[in-house]
C-alpha cells in the first residue's frame, strides 16, 4: 500500500525566486461535512498531467487542424508578398552592419500590414489567428532575425497586452495607431535588478491625491524598440490597499504608456552581439503622468499580465525559429549535395548525413511544437502555458545547434560572412537568453508541473481523510495505480497513432509512466523542499521537453500518413528517429532523477562551484607552478 505523507506547499517566507513558485493558488478550500476537502481546478494541458501520470490527449491527439480553407487561403496570399517582401526589399546583411534598419523597409512593412498581423481588422490589422501569424513568423525567421526582433517586440509582447486585457476604450484608442500609424511599441519588465526575477521590479507609481493619474518613476534596460517606441506596455509597483484588512502591499501594476506624456526618454541603441538591426535601449521615466484609464487590466494583476503576455507570445518564437532553421537546413543541403571532396559529393559521407538527418529531426519537432501550441491557442484553450516554456527553449536550442551544424557542414567556407550564417548564428544566441531565461524557463516547467501533481496527491490525502465521502476518488486513484502494476500506467498512446508508429508510442508511453511515477517518489522523498532540488529539477525538465517532442511529432505524422500526404513516409522516418533519441534520452533523465547515486555527483557539482566562486574563478596550481 502506498502512503502519503503530508505535502505541504506553503506561501513560505521567500528568500528566492523559486520558493515563491511553489503557492497554494491551485487548491480551492471548501467545507464538506467535517472534511476540509481540496479541488483542484483540472488542467487539459497535456504536459501539466503527465506530471501526474495521466494521459489527457486533447490537446495532442489528434494533430489539431484549425484552420478552415478561408484561412488557407486568405493565409497563403499573404505568403508570397511577405517572401517577396524580403527578396527584394530587405536587406538583412546591411541593416546588421548600419545596426538599424532602413526607413524605405520599415515603410514596406508596415505596408504590408507587417506590424499588425493579428489586430482585428475594424481596428486596422490583418486579424490572423495563431497559426497564421506562426505561418508568417516562419518566414520572417528564414529571412531576418534582426527584423523580426523589430516586428516581435512590437506585436509579440509590445502592444499584445492591449489585445489581451485592453478595455474597449484603450483598443480603440490605441490599436489603430500601432497598426497604420507608424508607432512603434514597447515592453518594459526588465530592470537592471530585476531580471529573472520579473517581480522584483523596482520602478514606481504613485496614485495622485485626486486618484485621476499616477506618477511613475524607474528605469528599464534592454528595452527591445525602447529607443523608437511610442507607446510601452510598462510595469510598476503600486501601492494597494486591502480592503479588508487595511494592510498596504505593494503589488505589480500594467500601464500604457506614451511618450507624449513627457518624462520618458532613452539611451542609445545597445551595441550587441546579434540581432544588431533591432533597436533595444535603456528607457527612463521621470514623473510621467499617467491618466488612471491607462492602467492595463486590474491594478496589482501586472505581474500575471506580464507573465501572460510572455506566454502568449511564445510559441511565436518557435514558429520563427523553424523558418531558421528550414533556411539554415537549405543552405547546408545545397553545400552537400554540390561540394567535393575526397571525390565524392558531401552528402554521400555518413558524418554529413548524421548532421542533415539530426538538424531536419529537430526542425520538424520545433515547428511541430509551434504549431500545436497555436492551434490550441485558436481552440481557445487557457492551458498552453508549459508546452509554450518547452517550445522555447526546444526551439531556441535546436536553431542554435542547426546553424552551428550549418557552419560545420560548409566549413572554412561557413565561417565566412558571405555564406550568411556567421549572422544568423550571432543573432539566435540571444534566444537562449530572452523572454525568460532557458534556465529558469526549465525551473518553471518542473515546479509548475510538479505543483499540479503535488495538488493532486494533496487532494487524495485530504480525501482519505474521509473516504467514505470520497470512495470515488480513491477507486479511480487506486485503479489507476493498480493498472500501473501491470505495466499499463492508464496511459494508452497507442490507439491515437498510425499503426506503423505505435511501437514509437509504446516507448513514449513507458517515458511517460514512468515520469509520472518519478515524480510522486520525489515529491514523497523531499516534500516541499523539492524546490532546492534544482539539479532534479533540470532533469524532470529536459525530460518532459523530450516527451512533448516525441507525442507532437508522432501526432503529426499519424495526420500526414492518414492523408495520404507527399511527405508522410519522411515525418514518419523523423518521428521513429527522434523517438529512439529522445526516449532513449527521456528514460536516462527520469531514472538518473530518482537515483541517489547521482546525488553524489550533484553534491561535487556545488562544492566545485563553490570553491570557484570562493576564489573568483579557476582554482588549481598551474602547470609550470610549484
Ligand atoms: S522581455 C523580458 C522577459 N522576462 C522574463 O521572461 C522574466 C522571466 N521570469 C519569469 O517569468 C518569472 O519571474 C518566473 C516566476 C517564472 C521566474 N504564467 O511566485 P511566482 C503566477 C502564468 O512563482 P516568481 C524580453 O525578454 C504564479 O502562478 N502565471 O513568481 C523581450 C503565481 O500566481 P498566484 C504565472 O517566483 C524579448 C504568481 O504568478 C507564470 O516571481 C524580445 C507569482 O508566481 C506564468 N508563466 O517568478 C522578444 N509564472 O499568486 C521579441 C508565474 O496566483 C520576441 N505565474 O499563486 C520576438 C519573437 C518572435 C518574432 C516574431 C516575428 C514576427
Amino acid at each position: 500500500m502506498w502512503q502519503l505523507k503530508t505535502i505541504q506547499f506553503a506561501k513560505c517566507s521567500v528568500h528566492s525566486i523559486i520558493f515563491r513558485r511553489l503557492s497554494v493558488s491551485d487548491f480551492k478550500l471548501s467545507t464538506n461535512r467535517d472534511s476540509k476537502q481540496f479541488s483542484v481546478k483540472e488542467n487539459e494541458s497535456f504536459m501539466a498531467n503527465i506530471f501526474r501520470r495521466s494521459l489527457v490527449p486533447k490537446q495532442v491527439f489528434p494533430y489539431p487542424d484549425v484552420l478552415s480553407l478561408e484561412q488557407k487561403e486568405s493565409t497563403c496570399s499573404l505568403i508570397g508578398p511577405f517572401e517577396r517582401f524580403f527578396s527584394e526589399i530587405n536587406d538583412a546583411a546591411q541593416s546588421d552592419e548600419s545596426g538599424k534598419v532602413d526607413e524605405k523597409i520599415l515603410s514596406a512593412l508596415w505596408e504590408l500590414g507587417a506590424f499588425a498581423l493579428q489586430v482585428p481588422p475594424n481596428f486596422g490589422g490583418l486579424g490572423l489567428n495563431n497559426t497564421q501569424y506562426g505561418r508568417l513568423c516562419e518566414i520572417v525567421g528564414a529571412n531576418d532575425l534582426g527584423l523580426g526582433i523589430t516586428i516581435g517586440a512590437h506585436q509579440s509582447i509590445g502592444f499584445k497586452g492591449i489585445l489581451l486585457y485592453g478595455t474597449p476604450e484603450q483598443k480603440e484608442k490605441y490599436l489603430p495607431k500601432v497598426s497604420t500609424e507608424h508607432v512603434y511599441a514597447a515592453f518594459a519588465l526588465t530592470e537592471p535588478s530585476s531580471g529573472s526575477d520579473a517581480g522584483s521590479i523596482r520602478s514606481r507609481a504613485v496614485k495622485s491625491d485626486d486618484k485621476k493619474y499616477y506618477v511613475l518613476n524607474g528605469s528599464k534596460i534592454w528595452i527591445s524598440n525602447g529607443g523608437i517606441a511610442d507607446i510601452m506596455t510598462v510595469f510598476a509597483q503600486t501601492e494597494l490597499v486591502d480592503l479588508k484588512t487595511g494592510e498596504k502591499k505593494d503589488k505589480v501594476t500594467a500601464f500604457i504608456v506614451e511618450r507624449s506624456f513627457g518624462g520618458v526618454t532613452n539611451g542609445p541603441p545597445e551595441k550587441k552581439m546579434g540581432i544588431k538591426a533591432s533597436n533595444t535601449a535603456e528607457v527612463y521615466f521621470e514623473d510621467v503622468k499617467i491618466p488612471i484609464e491607462n492602467i492595463l487590466g486590474k491594478e496589482g494583476d501586472g505581474f500575471k499580465v506580464a507573465m501572460n503576455i510572455l506566454n502568449n507570445g511564445r510559441f511565436g518564437m518557435g514558429a520563427t525559429l523553424s523558418g531558421t532553421m528550414k533556411k539554415c537546413i537549405e543552405i547546408a543541403t545545397s553545400h552537400a549535395n554540390n561540394r567535393v571532396q575526397f571525390g565524392q559529393k558531401l552528402k554521400n559521407y555518413g558524418s554529413i548525413q548524421e548532421k542533415l538527418a539530426q538538424m531536419s529531426i529537430l526542425q520538424y519537432a520545433t515547428e511541430s511544437m509551434a504549431f500545436t501550441i497555436s492551434q490550441n491557442m485558436d481552440n481557445g484553450s487557457q492551458d498552453y502555458h508549459l508546452e509554450a516554456a518547452i517550445s522555447k527553449i526546444y526551439a531556441s536550442e535546436s536553431a542554435w545547434y542547426v546553424c552551428d551544424e550549418a557552419i560545420q557542414i560548409l566549413g572554412g567556407m561557413g565561417f565566412m560572412v558571405e555564406a550568411g550564417l556567421e549572422r544568423v548564428l550571432r543573432d539566435l544566441r540571444i534566444f537562449r537568453i530572452f523572454e525568460g531565461t532557458n534556465d529558469i524557463l526549465r525551473l518553471f516547467i518542473a515546479l509548475t508541473g510538479i505543483q499540479y501533481a503535488g495538488s493532486h496527491l494533496k487532494e487524495l490525502q485530504s480525501a482519505f481523510k474521509n473516504p467514505s465521502a470520497n470512495l470515488g476518488l480513491i477507486f479511480k486513484e487506486a485503479s489507476k495505480r493498480a493498472a500501473s502494476k501491470v505495466g499499463l500506467g492508464g496511459c494508452d498512446l497507442s490507439s491515437h497513432v498510425a499503426p506503423e508508429l505505435q511501437p514509437y508510442a509504446k516507448k513514449t508511453e513507458e517515458c511517460i509512466d514512468l515520469f509520472g511515477q518519478s515524480v510522486e517518489v520525489l515529491l514523497l522523498r523531499y516534500n516541499k523542499n523539492i524546490v532546492n532540488e534544482q539539479f532534479i529539477l533540470n532533469l524532470l525538465a529536459n525530460a518532459a521537453i523530450d516527451i512533448y517532442s516525441m507525442v507532437v511529432t508522432q501526432s503529426r505524422s499519424s495526420r500526414a500518413l492518414n492523408l495520404n500526404l507527399p511527405t508522410a513516409q519522411h515525418e514518419v522516418y523523423l518521428t521513429k528517429a527522434l523517438t529512439i533519441q529522445a526516449s532513449e534520452r527521456a528514460m536516462k533523465n527520469i531514472t538518473t532523477a530518482t537515483s541517489r547515486r547521482h546525488q553524489n555527483l550533484t553534491e561535487k557539482f556545488s562544492i566545485i562551484a563553490r570553491t570557484v566562486c570562493e576564489k573568483d574563478g579557476v582554482y588549481s596550481t598551474g602547470v609550470i607552478e610549484v
